[in-house]
């Protein structure tokens, strides 16, 4: 990696023309919805502050024609309005052109930011614990993460490991995790995996925090709490709280910038704070990447202003994966129009732009690699905003996908069943990604179709995409009628649920001590038009009694067209024994004879 370049503060003045290249300075806005430029006063540029914009969209053809615009679609909506953040002038004037009607919800986002930084600061001087399992009272930098995630395992190195993902980011970050179960350190030994994510997309800073509360709270209970305890027996949890490190260190500082000018009313820059906070990154989404298929040097993505308003360049993780890559709800690049996604238009300035490639960033990589290299039988990635529970498929089932209507999830009865138990402990709405608009390439996309575990986005919190710090608190312990339940209780079912052999496939028999047992599949993952070469692929050594038990996920992927097998290896001292295919079905239990391997 190159050195970290970073921005001084010599190079400030420099933003407020960048930021007028890029059409983000505008006459003063006035009322939502209402010509703001016939009223203001045109010779003094000011600063178009992003917007939080209610849109009216009574029919789903609406919602469709809303979405070719490329702007910023929040997942907050009803079955009669959308709500979009708006970055600039120019997304405001194509929202209008189109046609739509709109009110202002939240005018200025960063005046908003302010207020609750500001917020936030007092919040955590009268509260210097919280009823969070680490009793933080303030949102986590990307340091903090990175130290908190140590801490756990210096504090219990029999039950937590930390490790970093293999591929580093564009801008020289690492993805962070921790393992927590009993015997970390031991060679796997056949137990499932729950993997909780945060933090794909920048600025939703709660679903970091909650991921990493979770693990928190796992480390903090083991031993002493039953049920946790006996979980932690049965199944491994991995934690990344954030996946977006890039993207979120931006967020984060940019958004703490913010505090000094909410709380100094007089800049003691001049004004130049607030041209700073401005074209800031509090409300970046996507990752580091400027030029596709190009690593760049550390720290560029600062300094390049890639995303001026916290919009612009840069890949949407969460339509970057392989799982019907291309498809309808992401935007491609400017060259390759796709009938099926008119973001197009916008190419890789769009919201939501898919990347170059499925799996072309580092960080879908790791992800990917994390889940395939183990039996992963439940995944939850954590976003914000909108009291959700999103299962999968991302897309309508009565789109047409390779001729055919996409229809439901294979699993979609015990999806929905899931979901629904999760929600009522957290009081979100259970309901299909696709309810309020189309996506691909999510993390679930790909996760259950490519390894059939369990996958759901939560969406956090009611109202924005970083709230005061107080509603972190509520959503991870629960508040009213969900008091002591929350997202705590909603992921220690998703726990239960990764390690309850009744949804799983078990393999059991005897090996000699040390033997290693291997799981693969190599199979082609579909994307929206093609596929790609994909596979899974876990092991397992034979501990000191002899005997193993592996909790496995179906050998037939639920977007498989006909059963299939995984391939079974059996070796010990590095040399390969037997070989066979297996295949396992959800809820069997088999016993494997390993001949050949005795
Ligand atoms: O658009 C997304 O990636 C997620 N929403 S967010 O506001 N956090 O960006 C939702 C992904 C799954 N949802 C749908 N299929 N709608
Ligand atoms: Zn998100």
């Amino acid at each position: 990696m190159l050195p970290t370049v970073r921005l001084r503060a010599a190079a400030l003045g420099s933003l407020a023309s960048l930021a007028l290249a890029a059409g983000l300075l505008s006459a003063p806005s006035t009322a939502a919805g209402t010509p703001a430029d016939a009223s203001a006063d045109a010779s003094v540029p000011s600063i178009f502050s992003p917007q939080v914009v209610t849109v009216d969209t009574p029919t789903r053809a609406d919602r469709a024609r809303l979405q070719r615009l490329g702007l910023d679609l929040t997942e907050h909506g009803g079955h009669d309005y959308v709500e979009v953040i708006l970055h600039s002038r120019l997304e405001r004037d194509r929202l209008r052109r189109a046609g739509f009607r709109y009110d202002v919800r939240i005018p200025d986002l960063l005046q908003r930011s302010a207020r609750n930084n500001a917020r936030n600061i007092v919040f955590a001087a009268e509260n210097p614990r919280t009823a969070l399992p680490s009793g933080r009272n303030s949102y986590r930098t990307l340091r903090d993460y990175e130290a908190d995630l140590k801490a756990l395992a210096k504090q219990r190195p029999r039950l937590v490991r930390h490790f970093t993902l293999k591929r580093p980011t564009l801008d020289g970050n690492r993805l962070h995790a921790v393992e927590i179960g009993q015997g970390v350190k031991q060679p796997p030994r056949g137990k499932p995996t729950f993997v909780i994510l945060g933090l794909h997309h920048a600025r939703e800073w709660p679903s970091g925090e909650l991921t990493m509360e979770f693990a928190t709270d796992l480390v903090k209970s083991y031993g002493k709490d039953p049920r946790i305890t006996r979980l932690l027996r049965r199944a491994r949890v991995v934690a990344v709280p954030v996946v977006n490190p890039d993207g979120f260190d931006l967020s984060r500082t940019d958004g703490g910038l913010l505090d000094l000018q909410a709380l100094n009313p007089i800049d003691p820059l001049g004004g130049s704070l607030a041209v700073l906070a401005t074209p800031g990154q509090a409300y970046k989404r996507k990752n580091c990447r400027l030029v596709d298929g190009v690593d760049q040097p550390d720290g560029t993505c600062r300094l390049s202003l890639a995303s001026p308003g916290g919009n612009g360049l840069g890949v949407d993780l969460n339509r970057n994966y392989g799982g019907f890559w291309g498809g309808p709800g992401a935007a491609g690049d400017l060259g390759a129009v796709n009938p099926d996604s008119p973001l197009d238009v916008l190419g890789p300035l769009s919201a939501t732009y898919r990347g170059a490639a499925p799996f072309s960033e580092p960080e879908t990589q790791n992800v990917r690699d994390l889940i395939a290299s183990r039996q992963t039988t439940m995944m939850i990635s954590n976003h914000t905003f909108s009291n959700l529970i999103l299962r999968p498929n991302g897309v309508n089932p009565k789109t047409l996908y390779r001729g055919k209507p996409m229809g439901n999830a294979r699993d979609e009865a015990a999806l929905k069943a899931l979901g629904a138990r999760m929600a009522a402990t957290n009081g979100y709405t259970n309901q299909h990604g696709w309810e309020l608009y189309d996506t691909t390439g999510t993390t679930e996309d790909w996760s259950y179709n490519a390894t059939g575990g369990f996958g759901y986005t939560f969406e956090i919190g009611a109202e924005e995409f970083h709230p005061p710090f107080e509603k972190v608190v509520e959503e991870y312990v629960g508040a009213g009628k969900h008091a002591g339940k929350g997202n705590r209780e909603a992921f220690l079912i998703a726990l239960e649920h990764a390690a309850d052999t009744r949804h799983h496939g078990v393999l059991k028999g005897t090996a000699p001590r040390g033997t290693v047992l291997r799981l693969t599949k190599k199979f082609r993952t579909p994307t929206w038009t093609s596929s790609i070469p994909d596979a899974v692929s876990s092991t397992l050594r034979v501990g000191p009694k002899g005997t193993f038990r592996w909790v496995v996920n179906p050998s037939t992927r639920p977007i498989a067209e006909g059963p299939e097998r995984y391939t079974l290896t059996c070796s010990r001292g590095g040399k390969v024994l037997a070989a066979g295919k297996v295949r396992i079905e959800r809820g069997q239990v088999k016993t494997l004879p390993l001949r050949g391997c005795r």
